[in-house]
C-alpha cells in the first residue's frame, strides 16, 4: 500500500509514545480483566471496525451565510482521495470512500479506482444529487425533483440515480443513497400524497436499474431546505417506501435528520427488527442537521445506537451490516482533523457497546431492575477505551495519536502549496 505521510515519520511518531500506551493498555487490561472482560478480544474487533469517508467533508462545507475555506484545499475528486488516504493510514479506521455525483464525476474511473485501491481504499455507496441545478441542465430542481410535478423533470432525476448505479459500478460501489430534498413550503403548496405517489413511481425506475448485488439507501431528513413539508420526512415514511420497493431498499439513518429529542436509537432498533436497517450517516447536532463532528455533542447518544447495533448483531451474526458513514460539514476546523477524530469517536461508541455484558444486562431487564440494567449500559459507557482505540491503529500501522502524527506531518502546508486557491471559487463542488 503506498502512504501519503512518509511511514518513518508515523513510526518516529509512535515510537515516542508507545511506552505510555503500553502502559495504559496494561492497566485497562488488568481493570476490565477484574470484570471478565478480555481486552485483546475488544482490540481485535476495534481492529476490524470501518467508517466510511463522504468525499465531501475533506473540504471546508459552509452554510447559507457564508464558506469560509481553509488552506489546501482538494480541487477535484484525485486531491479527495489523498486527503481520505491521509485520514485512513492514521486511523486505520476509514477504508471506504463514499462519492458523490455529479461533484465527483470523472471521465477516468478507471485511474480514480486504481488510485483508490493503491492506497488499500475502496468506494463505499455513491450518493446521487438532485437537490441542486448543474450547469446546461435541462429541467431544474427548484419545485421538486422525484417528486416533480413534471414527468420530464423526474425523469431526468431518475436518469441521474440510474447514472450513478453506473459510475458506481465503475468504481466497485455496491449501494446508491438517495435523499432529495423535495417538499413544500406552504401548506397547499404540494398535494401530500401526491407527491408521495410521484417519489415511488420515480424510485421504482431507479430501483429497477439496481444490479442484483446492490441496494438501495433511503435517506430521510425532517426538514431542509423545504421547511413546511419534506416528502421523505421520518423513518416511517422511508420505510413505507423501502417496503414498497423491495428488498433491496433499506433505509438510512443520519443522526441529524430527526426532530429535537427523538429516540434514534429506538428507530435503529426497529429498522434491524424489520430487516430494513441500510446504513448511517453519522454526525451529531444540537438543533438540526448541524451536521457537527460524530460524538462533539451527544456522544451518549452515539453509544446508545451502537449499544442496539451490538445487541443487533449479537442476535443476527455476520449476515447483520448496515454501512456506516460519516456525513459532516466542517467551518471552523481541518476537515481532516475533524473525519480523524470522530472516526475514532464513531469506533469508541463500537468498542463500549461491544463492551456492555449483555447476559447481566437481560437478567437485570428480566428482574425488573431498572436501576441496575441502567447501571450495565452507563458501567460500559464510562469505561475509558481510549487505550484499546490506540492499541487497534498501532497494531494496525497507523498512528497512535493521529492529529498530533498528522499536524507534525506538514500534510496542510504541503497541501497548501501544492494546491493554490482558485480566485474566486467558492467551492470545489463541496458545499
Ligand atoms: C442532506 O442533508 C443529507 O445529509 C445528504 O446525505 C447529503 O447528500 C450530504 O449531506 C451531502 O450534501
Ligand atoms: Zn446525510
Ligand atoms: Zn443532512
Ligand atoms: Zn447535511
Amino acid at each position: 500500500m503506498s502512504t501519503i505521510i512518509d511511514n518513518g515519520r508515523v513510526a518516529e511518531h509512535n515510537a515516542g509514545l508507545t511506552a505510555n500506551l503500553e502502559a495504559d493498555y496494561a492497566a485497562l487490561g488488568g481493570m476490565l480483566q477484574r470484570r471478565g472482560v478480555d481486552i485483546e478480544k475488544l482490540t481485535a474487533q476495534a481492529q476490524t471496525f470501518a467508517v466510511a469517508l463522504p468525499s465531501w467533508g475533506v473540504g471546508t462545507g459552509g452554510t447559507r451565510f457564508a464558506r469560509f475555506p481553509g488552506r489546501g484545499e482538494p480541487r477535484n475528486v484525485f486531491e479527495k482521495l489523498d486527503d481520505c488516504a491521509v485520514i485512513h493510514q492514521l486511523t486505520r479506521a476509514t477504508p471506504g470512500v463514499s462519492l458523490h455525483f455529479p461533484w465527483d464525476k470523472t471521465t477516468d474511473p478507471a485511474a480514480l479506482r486504481q488510485q483508490a485501491e493503491s492506497h488499500g481504499l475502496y468506494f463505499d455507496a455513491v450518493n446521487s444529487n438532485t437537490f441542486q441545478d448543474q450547469q446546461d441542465q435541462a429541467h431544474s430542481y427548484k419545485y421538486g425533483s422525484l417528486t416533480s410535478q413534471n414527468a420530464a423533470t423526474r425523469a431526468q432525476a431518475v436518469a441521474h440515480n440510474i447514472e450513478c448505479i453506473e459510475l458506481g459500478q465503475a468504481l466497485g460501489s455496491k449501494a446508491l443513497t438517495v435523499w432529495v430534498g423535495d417538499g413544500a413550503n406552504f401548506p397547499g403548496q404540494h398535494n401530500l400524497r401526491g407527491a408521495l405517489e410521484r417519489y415511488l413511481d420515480s424510485a421504482r425506475g431507479i430501483y429497477a436499474a439496481l444490479p442484483a448485488d446492490w441496494l438501495m439507501f433511503i435517506e430521510h431528513k425532517l426538514f431542509e431546505p423545504a421547511f413546511y413539508a419534506t416528502t421523505i420526512a421520518d423513518w416511517g415514511t422511508s420505510f413505507a417506501c423501502a417496503q414498497t420497493l423491495g428488498d433491496k431498499a433499506k433505509c438510512l439513518v443520519d443522526l441529524g435528520h430527526h426532530a429535537p429529542n427523538t429516540n434514534i436509537e429506538m428507530i435503529v432498533a426497529r429498522l434491524a427488527q424489520f430487516g430494513k436497517l441500510g446504513g448511517f450517516h453519522f454526525n451529531d447536532s444540537k438543533y438540526g442537521d448541524d451536521d457537527l463532528d460524530s460524538g462533539s455533542i451527544n456522544p451518549f447518544q452515539l453509544f446508545l445506537v451502537f449499544n442496539e447495533l451490538a445487541d443487533a448483531a449479537s442476535r443476527e451474526g455476520a449476515a447483520f451490516k448496515p454501512a456506516y458513514m460519516l456525513d459532516q460539514s466542517h467551518n471552523v476546523t481541518d476537515p481532516i482533523e475533524s473525519l480523524m477524530n470522530s472516526a475514532v469517536e464513531v469506533q469508541r461508541a463500537f468498542v463500549q457497546a461491544n463492551l456492555v455484558d449483555r447476559a447481566a444486562l437481560r437478567a437485570h431487564q428480566e428482574a425488573n431492575d431498572a436501576l441496575e440494567s441502567a447501571q450495565a449500559l452507563k458501567h460500559a459507557y464510562r469505561t475509558d477505551v481510549s487505550a484499546i482505540l490506540a492499541m487497534a491503529r498501532f497494531r494496525s500501522g497507523g498512528a497512535i495519536d493521529p492529529v498530533a502524527c498528522y499536524r507534525a506531518s506538514g500534510y496542510r502546508a504541503q497541501a497548501a502549496e501544492a494546491r493554490p486557491a482558485k480566485a474566486g471559487a467558492s467551492s470545489s463542488g463541496i458545499v
